[in-house]
C-alpha cells in the first residue's frame, strides 16, 4: 500500500550521531525523500507501539535520547516483545526498522551502515543479518562499516541468501571508504535495474531482504589510513573498557568520531543523504513497475 514510502531508522538518531546534528540530519533525510517523490517514514517504538512515521516532535525527543516517559533505548529484534509489553520508547536498528517497515507494507528502507559480524575474540553478530535473512525489505546502505569483520559479514550475507547489489559499484563499499575488495552479487546503475531484481526476487517467493550498497560520495570519503587507524584505536578502547553487546556499536562510532573529528561525521552525513536520495528513486521506480 505505501508503495512509494521509504523507511528510515532511529538508532542512528538516538545512538549514532551527536545532538543537534542528529535531529537536523533526520529532518534533512525526510526532506530529501520527499524531494525525490516518495514519503519518508522514520520508524521507532513509542510507548511500546511500533510507529512508521515519527513526527517532528517525536524525532526531537529521540534525538535528545529521552521522552517524558523515560530514556529512548536501542531495540533490536529480541527486544520487540519486551518494549511492547512494558510500553517503552525505543529507537530501531536496521533489524527492527525492517520489521516495522514490513508490518506497515513499506518495501524500501534507507540507512547508513549495516550491522554485521564484529571483529575479535567475542562472538558478536548483529541481528541486522537475521532480519535481512527473514524480512523482505530492500535496504539501501553504504556497506557495512569497517569496524566489523567485513569478509565474514559478506560470507554471512551469502549463507543467509541475501542478494547484495552494488549501486554504481562492483565492490561492497566499506562505509567511510568506497571499496572493501569484496565483490557484490550484481551491479546496478539505475533505480529501474534495482526495481527489476527486487520484483523478481519477491515474485519468485523469496523471503529474504535485499541489500543495495552505494559508496559514500567521493568528495566526502574518509582517507583509508585515517579510517583504519581510528578503527584500530576504537577497537582497542572497546576491549580495554570491556564494552560488549548492544553498547559496542555506539561506543565504536563515538570513538571514531572523536578521533577523526568532523571528517567521519561529514562522511556519515553525506552517505546518509546519498542513500536517502537513492532509496526514493528506487521506491518511485517500484511504483511505476507495479502498475
Ligand atoms: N552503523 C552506523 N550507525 C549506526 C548503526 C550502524 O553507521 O547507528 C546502528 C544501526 O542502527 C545498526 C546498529 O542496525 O547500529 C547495529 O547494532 P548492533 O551491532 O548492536 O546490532
Ligand atoms: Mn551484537
Amino acid at each position: 500500500m505505501h508503495i512509494s514510502a521509504v523507511a528510515l531508522e532511529s538508532t542512528v538518531i538516538a545512538h549514532g550521531l551527536p545532538y543537534p546534528r542528529n535531529v537536523e540530519t533526520a529532518l534533512r533525510l525526510e526532506a530529501i525523500i520527499r524531494a525525490g517523490g516518495a514519503t519518508p517514514r522514520t520508524c521507532g517504538f513509542v510507548a511500546g507501539e511500533p510507529v512508521a512515521g515519527l513526527d517532528a516532535g517525536q524525532i526531537e525527543q529521540f534525538a535528545r535520547g529521552h521522552t517524558p516517559r523515560g530514556p529512548v533505548i536501542k531495540a533490536s529484534l529480541r527486544d520487540i516483545g519486551i518494549v511492547a509489553a512494558r510500553g517503552l520508547d525505543a529507537a530501531t536498528t536496521v533489524a527492527t526498522t525492517m520489521w516495522v517497515a514490513h508490518r506497515y507494507g513499506i518495501e524500501v528502507f534507507a540507512t547508513g551502515g549495516l550491522g554485521g559480524v564484529h571483529r575479535g575474540e567475542d562472538f558478536d553478530e548483529s541481528a541486522d543479518l537475521t532480519a535481512l535473512a527473514t524480512i523482505p525489505v530492500l535496504v539501501v546502505c553504504a556497506g557495512a562499516k569497517a569496524i566489523l569483520d567485513l569478509p565474514r559479514t559478506r560470507e554471512r550475507l551469502e549463507t543467509l541468501g541475501v542478494p547484495v547489489i552494488g549501486f554504481g559499484c562492483d565492490e561492497l563499499p566499506a562505509f567511510y571508504t568506497r571499496t572493501s575488495g569484496l565483490a557484490v552479487d550484481a551491479r546496478c546503475d539505475t533505480p529501474a535495474q534495482v526495481a527489476d531484481i527486487w520484483r523478481a526476487h519477491r515474485q519468485l517467493g523469496l523471503r529474504a531482504g535485499m541489500l543495495v550498497a552505494a559508496p559514500v560520495p567521493a568528495d566526502h570519503a574518509l582517507d583509508a589510513d585515517l579510517a583504519d587507524s581510528a578503527i584500530a584505536a576504537a577497537l582497542q578502547a572497546a576491549a580495554q573498557n570491556r564494552i560488549r553487546g548492544k553498547a559496542l556499536t555506539p561506543f565504536l562510532l563515538d570513538q571514531i568520531a572523536a578521533a577523526t573529528g568532523e571528517a567521519s561525521l561529514r562522511a556519515n552525513l553525506a552517505l546518509l543523504q546519498n542513500n536517502a536520495a537513492i532509496a526514493a528513486q528506487i521506491a518511485v521506480a517500484l511504483r511505476s513497475s507495479a502498475a
